[in-house]
């Protein structure tokens, strides 16, 4: 990423009216949490993540699901935000609005500070109830799991004995309506979108940077590598989102020393 790319990125922050921050794994991958295509390390190496993420798969066998999610939970709770997080919370104070709506199960953007985050894809910190919806109350911290791979069983609904599910969006279900119509509501009004550490696969998240570009909003990537969205970028900041964050802010608000 050349300096020029980065001060005209800078400027257009800077003068953003409304700014949307959409996030994708890649903003939690130096904290430790891997991608969701790089989610299948070590042992959950043999699984396709696309066949794990799916009620069909908790359907056809839940302890091995089930397992999956724990182990990626207990990667959440021992993970911390990283600078690209901090960053995005910092800049809540800078622009006159701000909407961060990630596609992230993580709470990384919360523990840094960020407030009123839209959660498009759910949450892996809760569960529910697969068959009620009922809430599932999980114990607090890292749960002991025997060893990765191995099945443990979910628990059961309180009130129904259903089997507990992950609180998170699986490939073919709706996304939380409200959660949707508010990152429609932001793509309307935005006149900035950044869009960080997205493989810009997966719909309808996709669609929204394309949505705002149509509507003739600029659009900033952050990204170490090129994806479809970089095509209709505006301009694409190359590297990792905790290193081009910081100098980001730091180049569009120099008289802050705190970057
Ligand atoms: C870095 C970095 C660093 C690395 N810094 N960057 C239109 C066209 C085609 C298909 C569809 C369509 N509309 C719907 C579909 C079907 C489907 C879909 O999109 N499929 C595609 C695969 C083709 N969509 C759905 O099924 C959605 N539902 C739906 O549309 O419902 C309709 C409906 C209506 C009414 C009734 C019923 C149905 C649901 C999608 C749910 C997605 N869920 C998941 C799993 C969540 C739980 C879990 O985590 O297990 O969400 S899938 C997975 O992908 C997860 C992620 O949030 C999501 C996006 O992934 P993301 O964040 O982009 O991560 P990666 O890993 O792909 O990429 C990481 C990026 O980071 C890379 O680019 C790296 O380079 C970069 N990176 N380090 C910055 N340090
Ligand atoms: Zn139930």
């Amino acid at each position: 990423m050349s300096s020029a790319t980065l001060q005209a990125a800078a400027r257009l922050l800077r003068h953003a009216r409304h700014a949307l921050v959409l996030t994708g794994a890649g903003a939690s991958a130096e904290s430790g949490i891997p991608t969701f295509r790089d989610a299948l390390t070590g042992l959950w190496a043999r699984f396709d993540p696309e066949e794990l993420a799916t009620p069909e798969a908790y359907r056809r066998n839940p302890p091995l699901v089930w397992a999956w999610y724990q182990w990626r939970r207990n990667r959440v709770l021992e993970a911390s935000p990283n600078a690209g997080h901090r960053a995005i919370a910092r800049l809540a104070g800078r622009v006159p609005a701000l909407t961060v709506v990630t596609q992230n199960v993580d709470d990384l953007h919360e523990r840094a500070g960020s407030r009123d985050v839209i959660h498009l894809h759910g949450s892996i910190l809760t569960a529910r109830c697969f068959d009620c919806g009922a809430p599932c109350v999980l114990p607090d911290g890292p749960l002991p799991i025997p060893a990765d791979g191995v099945p443990v069983p979910p628990p059961h609904c309180t009130r129904c004995h259903g089997v507990a599910r992950p609180d998170v969006v699986w490939f073919g279900e709706p996304l939380p309506a409200a959660a949707l119509a508010a990152a429609e509501r932001a793509v309307a009004s935005a006149d900035l979108v950044l869009s960080i550490g997205t493989s810009g696969l997966v719909y309808p998240a996709a669609g929204l940077a394309p949505a705002a570009a149509r509507r003739g909003a600029a659009v900033v990537e952050i990204n170490p590598d090129e994806t479809p969205l970089t095509a209709i970028a505006t301009h694409f900041l190359q590297g990792p989102a905790g290193q081009v964050l910081p100098p980001l802010l730091a180049a569009a608000w120099p008289e802050q020393i705190s970057d």
